[in-house]
């Protein structure tokens, strides 16, 4: 599935590229969009294999602030 997720913080190219490839280390993880202007990431999984939680998770461990749409961290899409 593919879900959008809002990103906090991001300031630069740099920051662009740690939001994507935080987001692409996540097991499950096919494609990776950032929209840094949009303060906005777009993302493909698998969801047999990961959750919009984790992929928030991992992107926030990156030292953006990350939140799912369309749902809580841990939520049932
Ligand atoms: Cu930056």
């Amino acid at each position: 599935m593919t879900k959008s997720f809002t990103v906090k913080g991001m300031t630069c190219g740099n920051c662009e590229r740690h939001v994507r490839e935080a987001a692409e280390k996540v097991a499950g993880v096919t494609s990776v969009t950032v929209d840094r202007p949009g303060e906005k990431a777009t993302v493909s999984f698998d969801e047999s294999v990961t959750n919009a939680g984790a992929i928030a998770a991992a992107i926030t461990d990156a030292g953006y602030d990350t939140t799912p749409h369309g749902g809580g961290a841990t939520g049932h899409w």
